[in-house]
C-alpha cells in the first residue's frame, strides 16, 4: 500500500489512516491506497467494518489542486475519484468516516460515499469547488441533495461555503457528533453498526423533493449567483448538475456532473481562480524574512484617531479579541467615533450578522481615552489621523516617547512615505506601515508597507498579525500611492479623460461594472469622496511635468461642492437613500468644458474604455513590479482583487493582462501612446517582455529563481 494510507487493524475493526500533510489532499496515490485498504477489509474475515480517518490536523481538504492545474492545462489524467467511491459504497463491511477539521470538496465527496460519518464539534464540511471555477467532479453534486436536501445542497455547491458539523448533523449529513478523541469515538460508533444492514447514499431518495417543490429553489439560486456571483461560470453549472439529481437516476446524474465539471476544469475562469487560491498562500511567504523570524506577541493595541478609518480599525482588532484603546484629540471628535463604531455594530445585529451578547463583548474590548499616556503597556499601535505629513510626524514623535521599547509603531497612511514618518521615531525598526481599506471592517486587503529600516520581526508580526485579523496581508515597498493606489492612480485617470473625450458616465462605468469590477471608477470615486483625490492632487501639483494633458473634470466638480456621495452630487446624483441618478447636466457640463480646453469630442467604445482603463493600470503594475516594490505579480493580482473589487475570476490585473498576451497589451499600450503622449509611456518590462513573449508570471518566477 502507498505510505499515503495506512490500514491497521483494532480487533474488529479496520482503521484506514491518510497521511498526505499537510491537508490530506487526494494527490496520486491516496485514491489508490484508500481502494487497497478496502480490499484488505474485504478480504480480512475478522474485520466487521472500518473507520476512515485523516491524520494530522484534518481529514480531506479535497482533490489536490496542483494536479487539477495540471489537468485542466492537459499535462495529468484525470483522477478518477468515482469509481473508488462506488467501491467504498458498495462494499459489504459498514465504512464510518471520521471528520475532523475540514472535509472538503473531494474529501467531502468520499465521506458522502462511506456508509455513516461522524465528526467533531469543531470540524467543517463542504463543496468548495465553485470557488476554484469548477463544480464537484465525483458526485458531490449527486450525493449531496440526498443527504441534505436541495435547498441545502444546491447553497453549498453553487456558493462554495463550508458549514460547521453541527449544522451538517441537525442537516442529516453527519450522522453522530463526537466529544473528545475522534478515533476513539468513532470506533465505538463502528461497533454500533457493525452488522447491521447500511445504507447507500445515492440508493436515498426521501430528501429529493418534487419537480413544484424544487422550481423556486432552483430559480432562486440561479437569481442569487447571477446577483452575487455575477459573470461566473461554475455556480450556474453546480446548480444544472444539482438539478439533474433530482430529475434523472444517479448514474445518469453523475454523467451530466461529469460532463460539465470537464467543461469548467480547462475554463480561464478555473485557471485564474487556481491561481487566486495559491496566490493568497503565496503572498504570505516573503524572500528575505526565514518561516522562523520570532514573532512579537501582539495581545493589546491602541488606534490613534476615532474617524472612519480609525473607527473600523478598532473593530477589526476587538473583533479579533484585542483589546483596543481608541485615542481622540477633543471629546466630541472622540464621542462621534464611538458613537459610528456602536452605530456599525448596531446594524450588525439588525442584518442577522452578530448577536447583541457578541457584540457586547467587541464592545467592551474598545476603551476610548482622550489621552496617550494609556498606550505606554500596548503592543501595537495603529496611527489613523488625518492624511498629513506634519500631523503624522508628530503623533510618531509623541508615541516614540510614550510606547514600550518594541512595541509597533504602524500608520495607517495610503499614499505618505513610510521612512519619513519613521524619522520622527528613534526607532525606525519598529514602523511599519499598515494601509486598511475602507470600510476596514469589511475589506479584505491589508498592504503592509515595509520603511527600509523596518525589522524582519515587525514584518513578520504583521503578517502573521493580519490572518488573526481576517485579513489577506501583502507585503509592498515604500513608493508613492504604494502598490494599490499607486495603480489605481492611472486607472482612474484615464476614466476621466474618457469623459472629457465624449464618453459619459454610464458608459465609463458600465463598461467596467460589465467587465467584472464591483463598481465602476466614476462610483468609487463618489463613495470616497471625490475630495480625496482633489487634495492630493493639489498637495503634488508642484511634481506634475508641464505641457503633460492632466484629468481637470473632477477638480472642477469639487470647486462646485460637488464631492460625491456625502454632498449628494459628484459624479452622479443621489437620492435620499444614497441611490445613484445618472445627471445629463453633467454630462453636458463636461462636454462644454471639454470644448472649452480643445478636446476633441467622440464616441468611444466599451473595448476602449475597458483597456484605457486597464492597461493604464497595468502599465503601472508593470513598472512597481520592475522597481521592486512589489514581490511579484500575483500580489499585485491579491491587493485588486480584496481591496479593489477586480473579479476574482479574470485572477487580478496582472493575470488578466497574461492571458490577453502581453504583445496584444504592449501593441495597444504603444497605440495609446502614440494617441494620447507621454502618460502611456510603455513600461520598459512590458516591453522586454513582450518582445520575448514571456509573462508576468514568467517574469516572478525568473526573479524567484534569481533570488535562491
Ligand atoms: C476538489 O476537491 C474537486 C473534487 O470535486 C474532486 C474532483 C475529481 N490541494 O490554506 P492553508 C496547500 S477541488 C493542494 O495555508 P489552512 C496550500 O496551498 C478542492 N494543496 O492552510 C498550502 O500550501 P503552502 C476542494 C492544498 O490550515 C497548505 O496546503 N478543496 C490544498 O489555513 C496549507 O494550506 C478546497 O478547495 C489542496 N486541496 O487551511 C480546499 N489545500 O503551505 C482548499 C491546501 O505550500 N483548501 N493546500 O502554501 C483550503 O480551503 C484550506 O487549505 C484548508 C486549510 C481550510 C483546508
Amino acid at each position: 500500500m502507498s505510505g499515503l494510507v495506512q490500514f491497521t487493524k483494532s480487533k474488529d475493526i479496520g482503521v484506514i489512516t491518510i497521511n498526505n500533510p499537510p491537508v490530506n489532499a487526494l494527490s496520486p496515490g491516496v485514491p489508490e491506497g484508500i481502494s487497497e485498504a478496502i480490499d484488505q477489509l474485504l478480504k480480512d474475515d475478522e474485520l466487521k467494518v472500518a473507520v476512515l480517518i485523516g491524520s494530522g490536523n484534518t481529514f480531506i481538504a479535497g482533490a489536490d489542486i496542483k494536479e487539477l492545474e495540471k489537468m485542466a492545462s492537459g499535462k495529468a489524467r484525470e483522477a478518477g475519484l468515482l469509481p473508488l467511491l462506488l467501491k467504498i459504497e458498495d462494499c459489504r463491511k459498514p465504512v464510518v468516516a471520521a471528520i475532523h477539521g475540514t472535509a472538503l470538496g473531494g474529501g467531502m465527496e468520499v465521506a458522502m460515499a462511506c456508509h455513516y460519518r461522524v465528526a467533531l464539534h469543531s470540524s467543517n464540511v463542504g463543496q468548495p469547488e465553485v470557488q476554484l471555477g469548477i463544480i464537484p467532479g465525483a458526485a458531490g453534486t449527486q450525493r449531496l441533495p440526498r443527504l441534505a436536501g436541495v435547498a441545502k445542497a444546491v447553497e453549498m455547491c453553487a456558493e462554495g461555503n463550508p458549514i460547521t458539523a453541527e449544522e451538517a448533523y441537525q442537516l442529516g449529513i453527519v450522522d453522530k457528533l463526537i466529544d473528545g478523541d475522534l478515533l476513539t469515538g468513532a470506533m465505538a460508533f463502528a461497533r454500533e453498526i457493525a452488522g447491521k444492514p447500511a445504507l447507500k447514499t445515492r440508493e436515498r431518495s426521501n430528501k429529493l423533493g418534487t419537480r413544484e417543490q424544487n422550481a423556486p429553489i432552483f430559480a432562486a439560486a440561479r437569481e442569487n449567483v447571477r446577483k452575487k456571483q455575477r459573470g461566473r461560470i461554475a455556480p450556474l453549472a453546480a446548480i444544472d448538475a444539482v438539478e439533474a439529481a433530482t430529475k434523472v437516476p444517479f448514474e445518469e446524474g453523475c454523467q451530466i456532473e461529469q460532463k460539465l465539471f470537464i467543461e469548467c476544469l480547462p475554463s480561464p475562469q478555473a485557471k485564474a481562480l487556481m491561481h487566486v487560491f495559491f496566490g493568497e498562500r503565496e503572498v504570505a511567504k516573503i524572500p528575505d524574512i526565514p518561516k522562523a523570524t520570532p514573532i512579537i506577541p501582539v495581545k493589546t493595541a491602541g488606534v490613534v484617531g476615532a474617524g472612519t478609518m480609525g473607527g473600523g480599525i478598532s473593530m477589526v482588532l476587538a473583533n479579533a479579541g484585542i483589546p483596543v484603546l481608541v485615542n481622540e484629540a477633543d471629546q466630541a471628535a472622540l464621542d462621534r467615533g464611538m458613537g459610528n463604531i456602536q452605530k456599525n455594530y448596531a446594524n450588525s445585529v439588525k442584518r442577522g450578522r452578530f448577536t447583541q451578547q457578541l457584540v457586547d463583548e467587541r464592545l467592551k474590548r474598545i476603551q476610548p481615552t482622550l489621552s496617550l499616556e494609556g498606550f505606554a503597556n500596548v503592543d501595537l499601535v495603529i496611527e489613523a489621523v488625518f492624511e498629513g505629513l506634519a500631523l503624522k510626524k508628530e503623533v510618531f514623535a509623541q508615541l516614540d516617547k510614550i510606547c514600550k521599547p518594541g512595541a509597533i509603531l504602524a500608520s495607517n497612511t495610503s499614499t505618505l512615505s513610510i521612512d519619513e514618518i519613521a524619522s520622527a521615531t528613534h526607532r525606525p525598526e519598529s514602523v511599519i506601515g499598515t494601509h486598511f481599506f475602507s470600510p476596514a471592517n469589511v475589506m479584505r486587503l491589508l498592504e503592509i508597507v515595509r520603511g527600509k529600516a523596518t525589522s524582519k520581526e515587525v514584518i513578520a508580526t504583521c503578517m502573521e498579525f493580519s490572518k488573526k485579523l481576517g485579513k489577506v496581508g501583502v507585503l509592498v515597498g515604500n513608493c508613492r500611492g504604494f502598490v494599490g493606489n499607486r495603480m489605481f492612480h492611472p486607472y482612474v485617470r484615464e476614466s476621466v479623460f474618457l469623459l472629457e473625450e465624449g464618453a459619459t458616465v454610464q458608459e465609463v462605468d458600465s463598461a467596467l461594472y460589465d467587465f467584472g469590477m464591483a463598481m465602476g471608477p466614476l462610483a468609487v470615486g463618489d463613495l470616497a469622496g471625490l475630495d480625496v483625490g482633489w487634495r492630493i492632487r493639489k498637495e503634488y501639483r508642484h511634481l506634475e511635468k508641464l505641457g503633460i494633458r492632466q484629468p481637470f473634470a473632477g477638480d472642477r466638480l469639487c470647486e462646485m461642492g460637488r464631492l460625491g456621495q456625502k454632498t449628494g452630487a459628484g459624479w452622479y446624483k443621489y437620492d435620499e437613500n444614497r441611490r445613484a441618478i445618472p445627471d445629463p447636466e453633467l454630462t453636458a457640463l463636461v462636454r462644454k468644458w471639454a470644448a472649452e480646453a480643445g478636446i476633441l469630442q467622440r464616441r468611444i467604445s466599451r473595448e476602449e474604455i475597458v483597456d484605457r482603463c486597464l492597461y493604464a493600470l497595468v502599465n503601472e503594475g508593470a513598472r512597481i513590479l520592475e522597481e521592486g516594490y512589489a514581490l511579484r505579480a500575483v500580489d499585485m493580482d491579491i491587493i485588486y482583487i480584496n481591496g479593489y473589487g477586480f473579479p476574482a475570476h479574470r485572477g487580478g490585473p496582472m493575470w488578466y493582462a497574461d492571458t490577453v498576451g502581453l504583445k496584444n497589451v504592449y501593441n495597444r499600450v504603444l497605440a495609446f501612446h502614440k494617441q494620447h503622449g507621454e502618460l502611456w509611456e510603455p513600461a520598459p518590462l512590458l516591453k522586454r517582455l513582450a518582445e520575448e513573449g514571456k509573462t508576468f508570471v514568467d517574469y516572478s518566477q525568473e526573479q524567484r529563481a534569481a533570488a535562491r
